[in-house]
């Protein structure tokens, strides 16, 4: 028998590895198929976006975007389950998720593309892998300009804060550290939500180019060790019993200050710039500025998704989390100027009927790709 989900991913891709370490640790068989430009070209066809990674499924569906794909694939296969039972922690779970996914991608993109050494070796790495090994070296400089513009150049980075981009991957390593001396996995005994969110930065990118995977060697052992911990993980090995563990623990702080100072912030200032038809805007948050950062779609929908999730439930799990968070500048970004649609909902609704998606690329998609995550 087949398997039920053909996986169409990269290896030095950021969600791929996220979506990868998720269905190894939940023994989800699966085949996977690595991606070149042709095939990105197919997954648009077929799900109406050029990104990776996507799932065909046996019925003819897809699934894409690693967020809503995880919470689908929870519902065919709940155990383990990867988001804890308390809902206050669920939320907290969900949260952290998103913070990997988006607000690390920023350094994830300085660390692979700024140093030299790192942008002449993925940008030939990528070229190979997509186009042909032949134009390696060409096409290798093009696809690195590419992303350091379009990831950071042109998208809110700038000689006054770059290192500062740089440095939001010491300031995670600094947070991580004691908290993964101290326990296997980011809220307790097993993987959840929160693991598979940092994963993808820590894995493809962090963990593997190469500047910052020695940085990591020698500034995070235990991140470093974590990485592999996460790769391994299989549920079958590990105890049936969940212990899940609220995030009190001093060392939490600098992160639940970085959401509630910075990342839910972010959130915000992209939501009203979205709903006031701006392509760009100045984001300033607590320890970091992004003047003219591209305004996305995606993002506004991440916060919707965090404010259903916080409005269902009770005041008892709401108080708790805010008092969770109080200490560490508070969430009422989360709720400022209340809901602002993004308009994506039924985008996001899983899984996709390729029969329903007309999607005909512009000529710039078609030669330069759809650099949006
Ligand atoms: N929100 C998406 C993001 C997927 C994404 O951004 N994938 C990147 C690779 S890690 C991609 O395919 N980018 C295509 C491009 O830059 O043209 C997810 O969670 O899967």
């Amino acid at each position: 028998m087949g398997n039920k989900y053909t996986v169409y991913k990269s290896d030095i891709s950021y969600f791929s590895g996220k979506l990868e370490a998720y269905l190894r640790y939940k023994e989800i068989p699966h085949t996977l198929v690595d991606c070149d430009s042709k095939v990105m070209q197919m997954i648009a066809g077929k799900t109406g976006t050029a990104k990776m990674p996507a799932i065909e499924m046996d019925s003819g569906q897809w699934l894409c975007d690693t967020t809503p794909m995880m919470q689908w694939l929870e519902e065919k296969h709940p155990n383990p389950p990867i988001y804890p039972q308390d809902p206050a922690l669920r939320f907290v779970a969900l949260l952290i998720e998103d913070y990997g996914d988006e607000w690390l991608w920023r350094p994830a993109m300085w660390w692979r593309w700024v140093p030299k050494t790192s942008r002449t070796t993925l940008g030939r790495r990528i070229a190979a892998s997509m186009v042909s090994k032949s134009l390696a070296i060409p096409l290798g400089a093009y696809v690195a300009r590419r992303q350091l513009n379009e990831w950071l150049w042109k998208d809110g980075v700038d000689s006054n804060n770059s290192l500062d981009v740089r440095d939001m991957f010491f300031r995670e390593l600094e947070f991580l550290e004691p908290l993964l001396q101290d326990q296997q996995f980011m809220l307790g005994s097993h993987p959840s939500a929160a693991d598979f969110g940092y994963f993808g930065s820590m894995f493809r990118h962090f963990g593997n180019d190469p500047i910052s995977a020695e940085v990591m060697r020698r500034e995070g052992p235990n991140t470093y060790e974590w990485l592999a911990r996460m790769w391994n993980a299989r549920h079958s090995k590990l105890n049936q019993s969940i212990d899940w563990v609220w995030p009190e623990a001093d060392y939490w702080k600098p992160l639940l200050q970085r959401i509630a100072k910075d990342y839910l912030p972010y959130l915000h200032q992209n939501a009203l710039a979205f709903s006031q038809g701006k392509k760009r805007f100045d984001y300033r948050g607590d320890s970091l500025a992004f003047i003219g950062t591209v305004t996305t779609d995606y993002r506004v929908w991440c916060r919707q998704e965090l404010q259903r999730e916080f409005s269902q439930l009770n005041t008892e799990d709401q108080q708790r989390l805010e008092q969770l968070f109080t200490p560490a500048g508070g969430i009422s970004s989360l709720h400022q100027d209340g809901v602002i649609d993004s308009g994506l909902d039924q985008h996001f609704q899983l899984p996709v009927d390729p029969q329903s998606i007309n999607h005909t690329p512009t000529l710039a998609q078609k030669l330069f790709g759809q650099p949006r995550n």
